[in-house]
């Protein structure tokens, strides 16, 4: 990615005949220059950093008047990016603010690629790259608890930790170069207590690498598939989960045609549910095109909700159904209809004819609480509430990287190696967290991480 020259953006959601106020940014060498040509303030407004001026932007070439807006004017440094930032807040909707775009790039700014002010502020110091990436969180969290986790990242709660971890290495680092250069001068280096060290990192590593996999639960979702023969009550339990009734339930099998879907948020981690048709062969062509399409969810979910009626039993075609589950997947069996089944709801173990399942009733409730915890603790989502911070997935696999190469120092250590063998190792790990934080990163890699990011972000 260039990082030279002046770029623009809008940088608010775009959508027509929405949002009241729609931002253009500016930055780079060029953005007061611009700003001037195209804001007309009257009176004695004068253009001081970080006041509010208020005007029109003005197209130049004909004086039209194509906004009326405010304009900030943030010199460099005291800016987002550092450079010199020039924002038009203009009306929200679409047209209006294309045009003053289009004006500000007729100016002399050229579009700015996904990322690229984050980027132009990692890259001049404003931030280290984990608060960088806690920004991109932020604007696409789903629930209130990965904007949470995000916030920490933005505060720097997770530079802090990996940078303390980095420094502990660093530190013993340092004495095993040392002794590689200068064994006889100095005191000698005891290698167990380096080795505890190592190990005490290498754990409090491998305990974030292992929390990581609930931040990505809060961050992405979940994709749950309900799936079961018709009338078991599919529909019911979304409607339950979703606490609206979004789809139509009746005692005809055969009711849902097609797959629909249902976004929402359980005990914070957000969860997209897919109603099923009930899968059986049949004759009706409508049904049955609804089937393959049940059967195609069922076949790609990652997590697979199955449900059968506790009233009629564990069938064979609810363990036909089962052997269908891919083995990747994560599976609950849910036993619905307790109430007419007259069973306690909760976890339930195999027997009496019945596999190991969360009994529960879509038609009164009973067993709700237990069936979502079931779920998400099946889905490594677990309790959340201690989460303090989350890697992504790019900082989760530099940290095992970082783990797996401290694993390697310590197998030095135990074979007595000469301290250069373990140092190889050691600087690996170094590197890799490194990388997380942005000390150590290639170019490719920042161009990967912020072209993930909006447009203006
Ligand atoms: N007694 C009782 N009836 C239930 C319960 N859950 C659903 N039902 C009833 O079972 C019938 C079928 O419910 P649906 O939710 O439409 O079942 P489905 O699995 O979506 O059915 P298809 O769309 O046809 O595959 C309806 O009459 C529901 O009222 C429950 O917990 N207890
Ligand atoms: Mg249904």
């Amino acid at each position: 990615m260039e990082v030279s020259g002046t770029i623009a953006a809008v940088a608010t959601a775009v959508a027509p005949g929405q949002g009241s106020v729609a931002i253009v940014r500016i930055s780079g060498p060029e953005a007061e220059a611009i700003g001037r040509r195209l804001f007309v303030a009257p009176g004695q407004q004068s253009w001081e950093s970080h006041r509010v001026l208020y005007g029109h932007v003005v197209d130049p070439a004909n004086g039209e008047r194509v906004d009326e807006a405010l304009l900030l004017l943030m010199r460099s440094p005291r800016s987002f990016t550092r450079e010199t930032v020039v924002e038009f807040h203009c009306h929200g909707g679409l047209i209006a603010v294309q045009r003053v775009l289009e004006l500000v790039l007729a100016a002399g700014a050229r579009r700015a690629l996904p990322g690229e002010f984050s980027q132009r502020a990692f890259l001049n110091g404003r931030l280290d790259l984990t608060r960088a990436e806690a920004i991109g969180e932020l604007v696409t969290a789903r629930s209130r608890r990965a904007a949470q986790l995000a916030m920490a990242g933005l505060d720097g709660g997770l530079q802090r930790r990996l940078g303390a971890l980095r420094e502990r290495l660093l530190d013993q680092l340092a004495e095993l170069e040392a002794r590689v250069d200068f064994e006889e001068d100095l005191p000698p280096l005891d290698g167990d207590a380096v080795a505890a060290e190592l190990a005490a990192v290498r754990g409090e590593l491998e305990l974030l690498v292992a929390e990581a996999r609930q931040g990505e639960l809060l961050r992405e979702g979940l994709r749950v598939a309900i799936v079961g023969r018709p009338n078991v009550g599919k529909s019911s339990l979304l409607n339950l989960l979703s606490q609206r009734q979004k789809a139509i339930v009746t005692d005809l099998p055969g009711t849902t045609r097609d797959l629909l879907e249902s976004e929402l948020v359980l005990e914070g981690v957000p969860l997209t549910l897919l109603d099923t048709a009930g899968i059986r062969p049949t004759t009706d062509r409508v049904e049955a095109l609804g089937i393959e399409r049940a059967r195609q969810a069922l076949a790609a979910a990652d997590v697979v909700l199955l449900l059968f009626d506790l009233a009629a039993g564990w069938t064979p075609e609810d363990q036909a159904l089962r052997e269908l589950v891919p083995e990747a997947a994560v599976l609950l069996v849910a036993g619905n209809k307790a109430d007419a089944a007259g069973l306690p709801v909760g976890l339930v173990p195999a027997g009496a004819g019945l596999p190991a399942a969360l009994h529960f009733s879509a038609l009164t409730g009973a067993g709700r609480q237990e069936l979502v915890a079931e779920l998400l603790r099946r889905c490594g989502a677990g309790p959340l509430e201690g989460l303090q911070v989350a890697l992504n997935a790019r900082q989760r696999d530099l940290a095992a990287a970082a783990a797996a190469s401290l694993a390697a120092a310590l197998e030095a250590a135990v074979q007595h190696l000469p301290w250069d063998f373990w140092t190889i190792d050691l600087r690996a790990a170094v590197r890799a967290l490194g990388e997380i934080t942005g000390e150590e990163v290639s170019e490719a890699v920042l161009d990967r991480v912020f072209s993930r990011f909006c447009i203006g972000k």
